[in-house]
């Protein structure tokens, strides 16, 4: 088996620095999931409070998963349209830690990016599409979910402009991205790429993911090379190597401090300055906390038209059992539901008002590089 050290016994990222600056890494393999793009205006998954689960667990949809899951996508596709329609490439610009990854490549150190994300960041950041796979697929390609026919992107993006659900023009089933859902394969180039990387990563880097997604999650314990985390918290094994270099916080900041520390400073910030011209987004400081606002008002609505359906179902099969009292309460359930829907979307939007003027304080709080 290789063996692989860093310059200096004491793991930390001056260490993972010296490794990167003297040239010693030259075939980094980097692991990351929706933290990487949270800068970016986009939500994760599971952090508490602005993650999508946290906000999708108070509609009413009959688990939050669903949104991902083909069964329920094959019954009611506009929960996850709605979704697509906010994260559809094209609205976001790169973060920080976008751009480090073309840097990587740029210096002729980057093996592989792989990603969960399906917001294309990565090659919007300019990293070449041979070095990125997409675990989870992408916006790229479109199918009908039943005879397979293949939707073009023109064709799909005319249809969510109008707002309609695509449909093949062949069956008429429903056209869905090629992104995959619950209880689907990953794709092949996944499966094809993987045992090659592991086996010649000098180093792996972990970002932004909460490792709880298999068979993603397992990757980073396959490798035998030094490995290093930022994100918010510790996922997976880390900490259990001695050589394990886990740097809590904004992955943007571990990145900036990292590069600093190696003198490529001036390279990533360069590189992130072009990204504002590739991107046709908003205005960077308010692209989060506008995109989050968009999102659960359009979830909102659609909480709403599920309360409706709901609402009127239980209407008819009160007015079978001839139950006018029992009709009305579980309307008033369906009402107290959308109401919660709606103030949650209000508490969100006076929760990021004050998490932007807290910002400065509680990021330096959480900034501890942990060995
Ligand atoms: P997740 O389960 O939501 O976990 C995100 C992780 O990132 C958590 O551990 C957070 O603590 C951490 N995190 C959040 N913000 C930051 C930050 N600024 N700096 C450092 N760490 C941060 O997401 P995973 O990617 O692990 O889960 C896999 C799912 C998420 C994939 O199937 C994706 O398709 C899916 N997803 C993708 C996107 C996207 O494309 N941007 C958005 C939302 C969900």
């Amino acid at each position: 088996m290789k063996q692989f050290k860093f310059p200096t016994s004491k793991p930390d990222l001056t260490a993972v620095a010296q490794y990167l600056s003297t040239g010693t890494a030259k075939s980094i393999v980097v692991m990351v999931g929706a933290g990487i793009s949270t800068a970016a205006g986009i939500p994760d998954f599971r952090s508490p409070k602005t993650g999508l689960y946290h906000n999708l667990s108070r509609l009413n949809l009959p688990y939050a998963e669903a949104v991902f899951d083909i069964d329920y996508f094959r019954r009611k596709p506009e929960a996850f349209y709605m979704l697509a329609q906010e994260l559809y490439p094209g609205k976001f610009r790169p973060t920080m830690f976008h751009s480090f990854l073309k840097l990587l490549e740029d210096r002729g150190v980057l093996r592989r990016v792989y990603t969960q994300n399906i917001d294309t960041l990565e090659e919007i950041a300019g990293v070449s599409p041979e070095k990125v796979v997409y675990a989870h697929g992408s916006f790229a390609t479109n199918h009908c979910i039943d005879c397979h026919k293949e939707m073009s992107k023109v064709d799909i993006e005319a249809f969510m402009k109008k707002d309609d659900i695509p449909k093949c023009s062949r069956c008429g089933g429903y056209v869905k991205p090629d992104i995959v859902f619950f209880g689907e394969n990953l794709p092949a180039r996944f499966f094809k790429l993987l045992p090659g990387d592991l086996d010649a990563a000098d180093l792996v880097i972990v970002a932004g993911t909460s490792l709880q997604v298999h068979p993603f999650a397992s990757l980073p314990s396959q490798v035998s090379c030094p490995r290093v985390l930022f994100n918010l918290e510790s996922v997976g094994d880390f900490g259990r190597r001695k050589t394990d270099v886990i740097k809590l916080g904004p992955c943007d900041e571990g990145i900036e401090q990292l590069v600093e520390l190696c003198k490529w400073d001036k390279q990533l910030k360069d590189l992130w300055t072009k990204t504002a011209k590739t991107a046709n987004v908003a205005e960077e400081e308010d692209a989060a906390s506008a995109s989050q606002k968009k999102i659960l008002k359009a979830l909102a609505t659609t909480a709403a038209a599920n309360a409706e359906d709901a609402s009127a179902s239980k209407e008819e099969s009160s007015a079978e059992e001839g139950s006018e009292e029992e009709d009305e309460s579980l309307a008033q359930d369906d009402l107290d539901e959308v109401q919660q829907a709606i103030e949650a979307f209000n508490e969100l939007e006076i929760a990021v008002a004050s998490e932007d003027a807290t910002a400065s304080k509680s990021e330096s709080a959480v900034e501890k590089a942990k060995v």
